[in-house]
């Protein structure tokens, strides 16, 4: 965090009077900052998040897609509750300053909530119907005007090379520590194989994906228990459906935090699971290739592979992408991927049955 005056500074340009907020950090997420800036007298409460533009190098991507979606939404579906950023006083979707790099500030509100681990299966289904209404919403936008905010960013198979190089550069201390957990990904390759052969697949199409499905990017309303908003629409791009649905069963069905490198943690819950499936299918049904349906259990095992390999390379470069809490916090999370998927692939056959059940 700045010091106060910078920050003080920040909250002006975007129109809010510092002295009348608290500032406290903010949520979980694992690359931009974000504090919430507490109203002291009414409920005019604010997120105010500053980007990692190591990560996101130009933000004004993120603003621009946000931009394209906005406007297809606003004309097509005009009740959708689309989050948009406040702008500053002059304009902008971004504050970008010299010396505290990038920020920008979204409403918070206060009648919602949101959960790192899902408890029911309807709770499940809300948020996972809320994703899927999203990509269903923006179907029909023209995918090719929207830019690829990050590259490659769920392109398995380079960043599967990019995990083969990392093992070749790490320090051995820390490239000892992961051997079990890099065998066990290599064992697994077969699932980029597959990632190959679908992403050249004609029939599983690109479409605007939201990209970072995870359960708590979805606002629940507190009164109703409803899934209301879908939030971090900073890689809102051209995708496949199935990054969207992979990432929420990887992230709704296991009670185990994503940093907890315990087995025994990693249960897989298949009423979590089926209820996602069956929420996410009630929008995008309609939209789903024969191909698409038949990878809809794959899409589990590819999100998981690929976050799996993401955490390890990060322990193999020396934690240079994710926030590390702690030593060897990226070498914790893999192992989290790594025990999810095992689980997970041991229950292939009973809920690729329950996936059968709902489509027919
Ligand atoms: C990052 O910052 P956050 O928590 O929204 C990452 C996702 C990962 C996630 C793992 C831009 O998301 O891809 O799935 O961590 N975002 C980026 O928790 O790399
Ligand atoms: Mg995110």
């Amino acid at each position: 965090m700045p010091p106060d005056a910078d920050v003080d500074r920040i909250c002006q340009a975007f129109g809010i009077t510092p002295v009348h907020h608290d500032r406290v950090p903010f949520g979980s997420g694992l690359i931009n900052s974000t504090f919430l800036l507490k109203d002291r007298q009414g409920d005019n409460d604010w997120l105010l998040q500053q980007v990692n533009t190591t990560v996101f190098a130009r933000p004004q991507l993120i603003a621009y897609n946000n931009y394209l979606a906005a406007e297809h939404l606003r004309s097509h579906h005009p009740g959708y509750p689309f989050m948009r950023g406040r702008k500053t006083v002059d304009g902008r979707d971004l504050l970008i300053d010299p010396v505290h790099g990038t920020w920008r500030v979204f409403p918070y509100f206060r009648d919602t909530v949101s959960y790192d681990r899902a408890n029911s299966r309807e709770q499940a289904f809300s948020a996972a119907q809320q994703f899927g209404r999203l990509v269903r919403y923006l179907d029909g936008v023209y995918v090719g005007a929207f830019q690829e905010i990050i590259p490659g960013f769920h392109d398995l198979s380079a960043r599967f090379e990019v995990f083969l190089d990392s093992i070749l550069k790490a320090e051995p201390d820390r490239m000892e520590k992961a051997g079990p957990v890099i065998q066990f990904f290599r064992d697994h390759a077969g699932i980029v194989d597959t990632y190959r052969e679908m992403v050249n697949d004609p029939e599983v199409h690109t479409r605007i994906t939201h990209n970072d499905t995870k359960l708590n990017n979805v606002l629940f309303d507190k009164q109703s228990g409803e899934a209301k908003y879908v939030v971090d629409l900073d890689t809102l791009m051209p995708g496949k459906a199935l990054f969207d649905l992979g990432d929420m069963i990887r992230t709704f069905i296991s009670p185990a935090a994503e940093d907890d490198p315990d087995p025994d943690q990693c249960h897989i819950n298949g009423d979590l699971f089926e209820g996602l499936v069956d929420g996410w299918m009630s929008e995008m049904t309609p939209l789903l290739s024969p191909r698409e349906k038949d990878l809809l259990f794959w899409s589990g095992q590819m999100l998981m592979f690929e976050q799996g390999i993401r955490f390890l390379t990060d322990h193999l470069q020396g934690d240079v992408y994710y926030k590390a809490g702690r030593p060897d916090h990226n070498l914790d999370r893999a192992k989290n991927q790594m025990h999810l998927l095992a689980a997970y692939t041991a229950r292939k056959e009973e809920l690729e049955a329950r996936i059968e059940q709902l489509i027919r």
